[in-house]
């Protein structure tokens, strides 16, 4: 969905303009720079959706990245705008159309570069290669991204080896549509674009705990229902602070997830694909602490 073009907003002579302008959510046109998103979906009006609020959201009015959500209906090529038909074979559901998502992604990526690794054009599916931070750097650094949204079962298999669509998935459950595990990607993405993460949001100490889940958080007051924040956290040692975070990260990931465990012992944590990193969020205090919403 394009954003209304800007109007005129004075009919008369002179148009006074303020020396901030306001700038529509959604530009019509990126500007240079800009990384550009488009998602395919029949259910348009959810975008930008919970892309507007927060740091995606101040983002895209800055026109860091833009949007553009196309309407694969538009695509259908009939009057009902059939998108789907009975799966062959017979069974439950309904399939998405080749021809119909085809002519939506060729519609798509006829402004795109003609390097597809640099534009890749993603479907969103539970049957996807899981997605991971790896992946996300990798699409951050590109000029954009092509998003196919399905409902119903799916899209024919067809369209998806001949546009030479990657499968891609958020996690092991079902959702009834591709549209928030498409807002899901985009956020991990969008956050990666430089500009959109203030400082107290910086990945810059991301390294620190690379491949570990993250230690536990706490913040005043220091005794809460009987709880006290641990003792070390208190204590103004920085080293002995970072000492004893990475080794509740280490604790946690040990425990919890054997498997980015394995990855970060055996040293192959950023190797082709066997990057699991979930840590990329900042380990704040690990360098010198801040709180972003009050002043110490
Ligand atoms: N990670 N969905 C795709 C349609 C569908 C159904 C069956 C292929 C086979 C999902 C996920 C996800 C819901 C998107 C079903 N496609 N996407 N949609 N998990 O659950 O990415």
């Amino acid at each position: 969905m394009a954003g209304e073009p800007s109007k005129p907003r004075s009919h008369g002579m002179f148009q006074p303009r303020a020396s901030a302008q306001p700038r529509p959510l959604m530009p019509d046109q990126a500007p240079a720079g800009a990384f550009r998103v488009k998602v395919l979906t029949i259910l348009p009006e959810m975008f930008p959706g919970a892309l507007a609020a927060s740091l995606t959201g101040r983002a895209l009015t800055q026109r860091i990245w833009s949007l553009e959500v196309l309407d694969i209906r538009e695509f259908a090529g009939n009057k009902h705008r059939t998108v789907d038909d009975t799966p062959a074979g017979g069974g439950p559901g309904m399939v998405m159309c080749a021809h119909v998502v085809a002519a939506a992604i060729d519609h798509a990526q006829a402004d795109a570069p003609s390097d597809r690794a640099r534009w890749p054009v993603i479907y969103l599916s539970p049957r996807g290669r899981p997605l991971t931070q790896a992946r996300v750097r990798e699409l951050a650094a590109g000029a954009g991204l092509t998003l196919l949204c399905g409902r119903f079962e799916g899209v024919d298999q067809r369209v998806l080896e001949a546009r030479e669509v990657e499968e891609v998935s958020i996690g092991d459950f079902v959702l009834t549509g591709g549209e928030i595990p498409a807002m899901a990607l985009i956020d991990a993405v969008v956050r990666l674009r430089p500009g959109v993460l203030g400082n107290a949001e910086s990945t810059e100490e991301e390294s620190f705990s690379r491949g570990l889940l993250e230690h536990p958080h706490y913040t005043r007051p220091p005794l809460w229902e009987g709880r006290a924040i641990p003792e070390i956290l208190l204590s103004g040692h920085h080293a002995k602070i970072a000492e004893w975070r990475l080794s509740q990260a280490e604790g946690l990931t040990k425990q919890r997830r054997p498997d980015l465990w394995r990855a970060h012992t055996s040293g192959t944590e950023g190797a082709a694909d066997g990057d699991r990193e979930l840590s990329d969020a900042p380990t704040s205090a690990a360098k010198g602490g801040q709180t972003k919403d009050r002043e110490r």
